[in-house]
């Protein structure tokens, strides 16, 4: 090994939050490289179905269908493929779209949690890619926890959001931070890479690698505790309408697209027992 790559993994432990153990490694992963026209890997991806607002008022009706998420080509995707999941304007007036989650099938506590996406634009859409607390069906919501590694709402294409929701901390009373990309330029335009590093009592947010938002325990309101340390699934979606965006208006394009070209986290693993 060259000093060259011996410097490159030495900075890799230094910033990796657990010291002393072996890490990062990848623990899963989707590529969404099926063949195009397929379904999002039923291995990995379980569906959220129905309408009902989804505690927002939103207003579309998330289906498993083709016509709302598939397996696409898309040359700006590294592999060439993506998953699309499409909203539609429905013939009466209603929205359709899809909302997918690893809930039974995988859950993560600590590590880099990241997806290579590319966003929308336009009044009243709202796309996600978020996780929430395993615990949710036996302590409920928000006390399972809630962490959003990206939420945009269409109408500021260039601004991000990151935030957490937990007992005494949610909905508008969440800890949220954002940045926004530089001369007016979209999160439509290209895709780029959204994620988390958390780590026991400490959560950053970073946008292409650079981190715009960190919280840890200090930063909750007085009397409140943290939810952050036991294992929370992923979840993909988007929205249409709700009280954060508000409804698309007249001005507002559809079919509305969340490009998805890969999720991937890195976890700890156990380093391997020292040979005698
Ligand atoms: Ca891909």
């Amino acid at each position: 090994m060259s000093h060259r790559h011996l410097r490159v993994v030495a900075l890799a432990l230094l910033t990796w939050p657990f010291a002393g153990v072996a890490g990062p490694a990848l623990i899963w992963s989707d590529d969404f490289n099926l063949p195009v026209g397929s379904a999002p890997d039923s291995a990995r991806w379980v569906h959220d179905l129905g309408a009902g607002g989804w505690g927002n008022r939103e207003l579309q009706t998330y289906t498993a269908s083709r016509e709302n998420s598939v397996i696409v080509a898309d040359p700006g995707a590294l592999d060439g493929r993506a998953l699309a999941i499409h909203a539609r304007r429905a013939p009466d007036g209603g929205y359709t779209s899809a909302r997918l989650k690893t809930e039974g099938k995988f859950s993560v506590t600590y590590g880099r949690i990241e997806a290579r996406m590319k966003l929308t634009r336009g009044r009243g859409v709202w796309p996600a890619f978020w996780m929430l607390g395993a615990n949710k069906p036996a302590v409920g919501w928000p006390a399972c926890g809630e962490i959003d590694i990206m939420e945009q709402v269409g109408h500021e294409p260039g601004k991000l959001h990151g935030t957490l929701h937990g007992p005494g901390y949610s909905g508008a009373k969440g800890l949220n931070g954002h940045t926004t990309l530089l001369s007016g330029a979209s999160l439509s335009d290209a895709y780029h890479v959204y994620a988390v590093d958390w780590s026991p009592g400490k959560i950053s947010w970073s946008l292409d690698g650079t981190v715009y938002l960190t919280r840890t325990p200090a930063d909750l309101p007085a009397g409140t505790r943290w939810v952050f340390d036991s294992p929370q699934y992923l979840l993909l979606n988007l929205a249409v309408g709700g009280h954060w965006p508000g409804s698309p208006d007249a001005t507002t394009v559809f079919p509305q697209t969340l490009l998805i070209d890969y999720v991937r986290v890195y976890g700890h693993v156990a380093a391997p027992p020292v040979p005698n």
